[in-house]
């Protein structure tokens, strides 16, 4: 099969071979051109980088921006304001067509309305939506006025979402009464009411927004939630964007960490809209006068916030936002809309390609997807048979796939194939797109080139779009990504080797986190999540690989003197707990009860051996046990296999 590029494609292409060559010769000098060509300053920067506090870093130091201006306003000035921004498709089937002239009134309005109820620059702002315009319009007004914004994903539960109230110390919440999933209207103000219970949360919260979407019934606090259409629809559709330093934060986002308490990444806005724009056009090779543009993702990810709202609205792109499931109410819904506005460009995730190959090639094979012409992947690595069907199947045989690696740290892509340049090697994220360098450490951290062998993936030079830190943890940043090989390289986490050809592999965590999904999940939180339950004495979560998720969440549990084990009916109410504490993502697979968990003499439970177990594999060495004989215990006493 021959994949290299088609010289059709490379003569329209956004990227070049040359950029390689630009970045590496002056690399302040080809980011400092990027953010000139495409994010509009209101004052220019008078320094690229400033890198004196490694590592936390400044980029485009004493420039000054709005971001929402970026991704709104421009376009309508530049005489583009018909142009549809978003194509909104409801998963009841109810649309909603977008101008950027229509967004630019949206965004101004839900900006005064946020301003009235007394969000200043600066004030966190909680988002906890589903995937609808209102979403959209708030994040962007809030970095209008300069509040910084903490979406939480809807899947959530009310605990979760308690924790990241907190730590934010948000002021308002933007929710919806209810959320469509699968044809059926399911509650989520319900669990902002949990969350804010009196006495429970810190206090932070003055008003609760509400907008109205599946009109069910919800509870009602008087004087802290008002509605939606109280409050934003009669607001004047003009609003002043001010400008905001280069370094403001724009946003929160809460991502597992090894330790059970969620971290808040936080990013700001020169670097962050400069490399999401660049990206978006690079390597989506998205063209915003002709392309149709599809993500996936739920805007309570990181890549639902880059590559959603905004990195293509910066570029002025036409895309579609889709609110509901990929099967509802048929197994082709995803096909359908991308017959329906001729997607062109299609980003989405493994774990969701996994599924439609089961599913089979008949259903998209049904629809017309000839308008396709680049598909991207991302989340989890894909694997080569994965990234064949969807070429085939989606991608009509000729649609260069970029497999895209990226981190909610990074903020943007970091490594990548550029379609129109890179020659594809199906499974691999390949190289570093221009302007960003890696390498691979060994266990010494020393960076080697030889193939085959399995190290550590650490970037070496800042990046604009780089995280700025941990919410108010500086400690918790320099420890988690800048000391495990020194203070010259930031630790990604993931394991990666290089091919024959030197292109670079990523073979998942080498950390405590799981990738449910490419859903960051981490062990420590689940586990707590499962000794919080009355019965369970001890626990440990271990990723285990599956088919279609990736990695899937198995947990032994060792149960509490007093705790009577029922059988399939404990371990069903198990899973259950994890889900009503973290979401229904982080439902174990399978809970296997067991007498004993390997632990090394210092304590530390041995995940590895517990993974062989759930793996079906021949228990690796044991020989660092406290008492070796444990994992014959484990195995002989395990019940509750679902
Ligand atoms: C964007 C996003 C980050 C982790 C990352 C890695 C995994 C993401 C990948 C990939 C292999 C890819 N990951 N993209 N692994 N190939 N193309 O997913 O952010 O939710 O923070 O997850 O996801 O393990 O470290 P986030």
């Amino acid at each position: 099969m021959d994949l290299s590029p088609d010289p059709e494609f490379t003569a329209q292409a956004n990227g070049t071979a040359e950029m390689y060559d630009e970045a590496e010769a002056d690399h302040e000098g080809f980011w400092a051109e990027q953010a000139r060509q495409r994010v509009s300053w209101s004052t220019d920067f008078e320094q690229t980088l400033d890198w004196s506090e490694a590592p936390f870093a400044k980029w485009f130091v004493g420039g000054e921006l709005n971001v929402a201006y970026n991704c709104v306003d421009r376009h309508v000035e530049a005489g583009n304001g018909e142009r549809v921004a978003i194509h909104f498709e409801g998963e009841g089937g109810d649309t909603r067509t977008i101008t950027y002239a229509d967004l630019q009134r949206e965004v101004a309005k839900t900006a005064n309305a946020i301003a009235s109820l007394g969000v200043e620059k600066g004030d966190r702002v909680a988002v906890y939506m589903p995937m609808i315009p209102e979403t959209v319009f708030t994040m962007l007004a809030c970095a209008r006025i300069g509040a910084p914004h903490s979406v939480i994903f809807g899947g959530f539960s009310a605990e979760a979402l308690r924790t990241r109230i907190d730590d934010a110390k948000a002021k308002l919440v933007v929710t919806t009464d209810g959320q469509f999933r699968r044809g059926k209207p399911a509650p989520l103000k319900a669990a902002v009411d949990a969350a804010l219970e009196v006495g429970k949360d810190e206090g932070s919260v003055t008003n609760v927004l509400v907008v109205r979407r599946t009109e069910q019934d919800v509870e009602w606090s008087e004087g802290r939630d008002v509605w939606w259409h109280d409050v934003v629809d009669d607001q004047p559709d003009t609003h002043e964007a001010q400008p905001m330093d280069s370094e403001h934060p724009l946003f929160i986002l809460y991502t597992s960490g090894t330790t059970g308490k969620p971290k808040g990444i936080f990013h700001t806005s020169g670097g962050y809209l400069t490399q999401v724009a660049y990206t978006n056009a690079v390597v989506h090779d998205v063209h915003p006068e002709t392309d149709v543009y599809w993500c996936s993702a739920d805007v309570g990810w990181v890549t639902g916030h880059s590559y959603i709202v905004y990195g293509p609205l910066a570029n002025g792109a036409t895309q579609v936002l889709y609110e509901g499931t990929p099967d509802t109410p048929h197994q082709g819904r995803w096909w359908e809309i991308i017959e329906k506005y001729k997607v062109s460009v299609f980003y989405t995730a493994p774990t969701a390609i996994r599924t439609f190959m089961k599913w089979g090639a008949d259903i998209p094979g049904k629809f017309d997807l000839s308008s396709v012409r680049v598909l991207g992947s991302v989340g989890e690595p894909i694997n080569p048979e994965a990234w064949l069907w969807y070429r085939k199947h989606i991608g009509n045989d000729t649609a260069p796939i970029v497999d895209t690696w990226w981190q909610t740290e990074t903020g943007a892509i970091m490594i990548s194939p550029i379609p129109g340049v890179t020659t594809l090697e199906p499974g691999s994220a390949q190289k570093p797109i221009p302007g960003i360098s890696a390498e691979i450490l060994d266990d010494d951290g020393n960076p080697f080139t030889e193939a085959e062998k399995v190290g550590y993936l650490v970037l070496t030079k800042p990046w604009p779009s780089m995280l700025r830190g941990i919410w108010g943890d500086p400690e918790r940043y320099k420890e988690t990504y800048w000391s495990r090989f020194g203070e010259k390289y930031y630790f990604a986490g993931d394991g990666a080797k290089y091919d024959e050809k030197g292109n670079i592999w990523l073979l998942g965590r080498v950390d405590d986190v799981m990738n449910v999904s490419g859903h960051r999940l981490s062990t420590a939180e689940i586990e707590s999540a499962l000794v919080s339950h009355p019965s369970v004495a001890e626990a440990a979560v271990v990723g285990a690989t599956d088919e279609t998720t990736g990695q899937a969440v198995c947990a032994f549990v060792i149960l509490r003197g007093d705790a009577v084990d029922n059988g399939d009916e404990t371990v069903q109410e198990l899973r259950n707990h994890v889900a009503k504490e973290i979401g229904p993502i982080a439902k174990p697979r399978q809970v296997m009860v067991v007498p004993e968990l390997p632990k090394t003499r210092s304590g530390k439970i041995m995940r590895r051996l517990l993974k062989d177990v759930a793996e079906n594999r021949e228990v690796g060495d044991v020989t660092t046990l406290a008492d070796s004989s444990v994992m014959n215990l484990i195995k002989e006493g395990m019940s509750g296999d679902t």
